[in-house]
């Protein structure tokens, strides 16, 4: 523990000459950040293993947060401010001569998720432990995360992304604590004392092996953990060569086959595609937890096993860890010889189920026999679940044969994983109450009919920690200069803000920070763009996954509509606009990636011409990740959140902008809605259609998007643009995007909601005219972010859902 600058000075040189063989002198910035993270990470290991001995001690129940994805992004910042180390370190590192933002730009972020939901999982375990909850996060140790993005001659290239070429310094391998999972072979089934063993033979075992990372309370003893788990061969590989199987070239192939299974994050966030290997992924992390825990549950203090669903929670994100549903009852039936009734009783009382999307093309159906192949036991156990529960639709539902079939989990040779996860979880939940909404009233209609107590929301949140302590100090020591800090431990007392929204001093302080956060994100588009951006202008921003449904589209459209208004009138008195893009497209996602190419298209040719300098420029970021998120939110004048309303779950991005002072231009969807009934009308800019709007237009089929064209010459003038020579690539490039609005008839709504846009941007830039009233907004927004703390959110399923209770200090 270091308490004085003194102690930790020593202790940093020793360490360094120890580990690094290096004086001070010597040191690159790069030691000094592996050094600092060995120390922090040993300095904060007290507390994890008291952490854990209370929970043991305790026989405290706890949660477990399933997830294929952590998008932890980078952990320095947020281990050593929430260890309360930041100021003997930062002073102590600037003594040596060194600055800690600069260190801070060492790590390599720990990119383990696509997006929303990955990083949705990272939020809630910072709340987690931040609200002393025993709450931990059980994943995959993905080889390589999300792949590098790099823009080559405006085309997205994917580079993949290997993090752990330098030792990670947060993780700690616990080779004594891997499990075994078990693919493939057959199920032997034998009659022992009337009653049936089922045994798995001939199959493939592979080495889970754990890796740790502490999960840092903020300012408080608690430290939780994310255990990681990794895919290794086992010794037993020696069978392979007695088996007589074959040579060692084929168990070379052999072993990195299974080293594969944790080989690689899939980047695809919005398709679902049968992969075996993903497959593979998922029932190597549900096993391994699922075992792991087990064994912990039954490890030190013997405990019932009836008592799981007292002492444990499992939460499952997304239908991505469903497996564990008969995982469990395969445990519980197999090897501790509960009866089906008893086990069934067991699972459906531990396990949780957050839904994410009501995009049907990214549910999960896996083919029956892949998995029946793959996990022959488990097939089983499905099958039997399958029937069960279809006897009891039976019952509530006599002949009705449509019903039964489309509820079933089994059809069309699959398994509906959605339909497990809501039969087999006491609670079923969306992440925005009109996503919850429409999971009641739409797309899981007859589940919440059969189950209406399993339905319930929670609104996502983010940890304002991270996303305003830290990546804004500026901002954040304005607030606590203004009404204390008690709104860092209830961030809800952010709403004392409100009084000073149009407090003229005030307001001109906020304004003095977001220049200064702009200038320092001008710089670095300078630098990684070479782009001169004008820190005048409004910073308007659109970053997030790319995706038809996200309307990235609609914005780059708007945005050749005002190049032409500029060009044929270059004197029109606009507020200056720099439009700053970015995202990644899933790499087989062909017009995602299109889009990219199209708004770098824009960006070449309307940042060359001289006629609108100054007054417009466009910016694609590449490689958009939670470290650059970082820098993006604190400097942006308006967050784009302008998805086809219906279609974006929740969005969480909308938070991060919102609690950075950003304005948000959007369209009733997702959280979009609850933003706007916290901040009032006046305070945000909603535009385009509602979702019922949407959802009628699709159930009518009565939307033409080529008369709009026709009509409206601001769009024909922008599509034509698309096949003109215009453009870098000419006229094939965007052939596909043309044809998608016009022959496709333009699924998302583009052309429709095009007027509306434009008017709230003409809206937008009158606004930022009359400085006080934007700056009002600003603030009002910063006043209700407290209200999307993802301690909010964490409470709600803690007391809701989960039943686990904070510990006692
Ligand atoms: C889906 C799939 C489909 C199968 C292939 C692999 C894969 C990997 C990830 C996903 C996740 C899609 C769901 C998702 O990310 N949803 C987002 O969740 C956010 C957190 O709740 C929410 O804010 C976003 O609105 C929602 O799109």
């Amino acid at each position: 523990m270091f308490i004085s600058k003194n102690e930790f000075k020593q202790a940093f040189k020793c360490r360094l000459e120890t580990k690094f063989g290096k004086t001070i002198n010597e040191a690159t910035i790069n030691d000094v950040y592996k050094t600092l993270g060995q120390l922090v990470r040993e300095h904060v290991s007290k507390n994890w293993i008291d952490t854990t001995h209370y929970y043991q001690e305790n026989k405290e129940k706890q949660v477990y947060y399933f997830s294929m994805e952590f998008l932890m992004g980078r952990l320095m910042q947020t281990n050593i401010d929430n260890a309360g180390l930041t100021n003997i370190i930062k002073e102590s590192l600037e003594e040596l001569g060194f600055n800690l933002d600069e260190v801070f730009e060492q790590e390599h972020d720990a990119g383990l998720g696509n997006g929303g939901l990955g990083r949705l999982a990272a939020c809630f375990l910072d709340s987690l432990a931040s609200l002393n909850l025993p709450g931990h996060g059980c994943g995959i140790r993905y080889k390589y995360g999300l792949f590098e993005q790099k823009i080559i001659n405006g085309y997205q290239a994917e580079l993949p992304d290997y993090w752990l070429q330098e030792d990670y310094v947060w993780e700690v391998r616990r080779p004594d604590r891997s499990m075994e999972v078990k693919f493939g072979g057959y199920v032997e089934m034998k009659e022992v004392d009337h009653k049936l063993e089922f045994i798995q033979k001939n199959y493939d075992t592979v080495l889970a092996v754990p890796y740790d990372v502490p999960v840092v309370g903020y300012q408080n003893p608690t430290v939780n953990t994310l255990r990681l788990w990794s895919a290794e061969s086992t010794k037993n590989d020696f069978n392979f060569f007695t088996s007589n199987r074959s040579d060692y070239y084929h168990f070379l192939d052999y072993k990195r086959s299974i080293e594969d299974i944790s080989g690689f994050l899939y980047p695809d966030d919005s398709t679902y595609d049968g992969k075996i290997l993903r497959l593979k992924q998922q029932y190597f992390l549900v096993s391994a937890g699922m075992q792991s825990i087990l064994k912990q549950f039954k490890g030190k203090y013997t405990e019932n096993i009836f008592d799981i669903p007292e002492k444990i929670a499992i939460h499952i994100n997304d239908t991505h860890p469903v497996l564990i549903i008969p995982e469990l009852m395969r445990i519980l039936l197999d090897e501790e010889g509960l009866s089906w009734e008893e086990a069934w009783d067991i699972t459906q009382r531990t396990i949780s189920f957050t839904n994410h999307t009501t995009l049907s093309e990214a549910l999960e159906k896996w083919p029956l026999e892949m998995v029946k192949q793959l996990l022959p036991r488990i097939y089983m156990i499905i099958e039997e679940i399958n029937e069960r529960y279809c006897r009891e639709l039976w019952n509530q539902y006599p002949y009705e044969w449509d019903r039964i079939s489309k509820m079933a989990i089994i059809g069309n040779n699959e398994i509906r994983m959605a339909h497990l996860a809501i039969v087999a979880s006491y609670s079923v939940n969306g992440v925005a109450k009109i996503h919850t909404e429409i999971l009641k009233k739409k797309e899981m209609k007859d589940f919440y009919h059969l189950y209406p107590h399993k339905f319930n929301n929670k609104t996502n949140g983010i940890t304002h920690r991270r996303w305003l302590l830290n990546i804004n100090p500026e901002l954040a020591s304005l607030i606590t200069e203004t009404i204390g800090s008690r709104w860092i431990a209830h961030p809800k007392e952010l709403t004392s803000l409100i009084k000073y929204a149009k407090d003229l001093g005030f307001q001109e302080r906020v304004a003095q920070v977001k220049r200064n956060n702009k200038e320092k994100l001008a710089k670095i588009i300078k630098e990684k763009n070479n782009i001169s951006i004008n820190v005048d202008s409004i910073f308007d921003v659109q970053v997030k996954r790319l995706h038809a449904y996200k309307r990235q589209l609609l914005n780059i459209f708007h945005v050749i509509h005002l190049y032409h208004v500029l060009c044929e009138n270059p004197n029109l008195d606009v507020t200056p606009r720099t439009f700053i893009f970015g995202g990644k497209a899933a790499p087989g996602y062909h017009f995602a990636k299109k889009i990219i190419k199209l708004i770098n298209s824009v960006a070449t040719v309307v940042n060359n011409d001289t006629r609108v300098q100054d007054k417009l420029k466009v910016v694609f970021i590449e490689n958009y990740s939670v470290s650059m998120a970082e820098k993006i939110m604190p400097a942006a004048d308006v967050s784009e959140q302008i998805s086809t309303a219906s279609k974006e779950a929740s969005g969480t991005g909308n938070m991060k902008f919102m609690m950075n002072g950003a304005i948000t231009l959007g369209t009733l969807d997702g959280a979009n809605i609850e933003i706007n009934d916290f901040v009032g009308k006046d305070n945000i800019f909603i535009f385009g259609l509602k979702a019922d709007e949407v959802l009628q237009l699709y159930t009518q089929n009565s939307y033409k998007a080529r008369d709009i064209y026709n009509n409206d010459y601001r769009v024909k003038n922008v599509l034509d643009e698309l096949m003109s020579h215009k453009l870098p690539g000419g006229e094939s490039e965007f052939r596909d995007i043309y044809y998608s609005i016009l022959t496709n008839n333009d699924e998302y709504f583009v052309l429709k909601d095009f007027d509306s846009y434009a008017e709230a941007h003409e809206l937008i830039d009158q606004t930022y005219r009359d400085q006080q009233k934007w700056l009002s907004m600003s603030i009002t927004n910063i006043a209700h972010s407290g209200k999307f703390s993802s301690d909010r959110t964490i409470q709600e399923y803690a007391t809701d859902i989960w039943g686990i209770r904070p510990r006692l200090l």
